[in-house]
């Protein structure tokens, strides 16, 4: 009694529950292999933006390395888009080329 569910929800709000509980559009980070940057850079670019444990980082900059690429993250966007422009810009600091791009899920 007094509970309310979602159809008396929808009808005093206007709000479809659909449009409630609909979550943004996620977005892969896939790092890329290239021949020049080293495996330590990778390592630490995956710990200190990606937020990977040090295990974690060695073990998906080794997938990358011998795979050629890999999935590091599913993001937002906008934050897809910041952590990769950060890690691009310290790689290029760095002299070296490594490559992220962005994928919708
Ligand atoms: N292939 C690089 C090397 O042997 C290491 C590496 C791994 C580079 C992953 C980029 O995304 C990368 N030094």
């Amino acid at each position: 009694m007094g509970d309310l569910n979602d159809t008396d929800i929808q009808e005093q709000t206007g709000i479809g529950v659909e449009e409630k509980i609909t979550k943004p559009p996620m977005y892969k980070v896939l790092l890329h292999n290239d021949d020049y940057t080293t495996r330590e850079f990778v390592v630490e670019i995956l710990i200190n933006i990606f937020s990977k444990s040090t295990a974690e980082a060695t073990r998906l900059m080794l997938h990358v390395h011998n795979n050629g690429l890999g999935v590091i993250g599913v993001y937002t966007y906008e934050t897809a888009e910041t952590k990769v422009k950060h890690a691009t810009d310290l790689a290029q600091d760095f002299g070296y080329p490594l490559r992220l791009s962005i994928e919708q899920e």
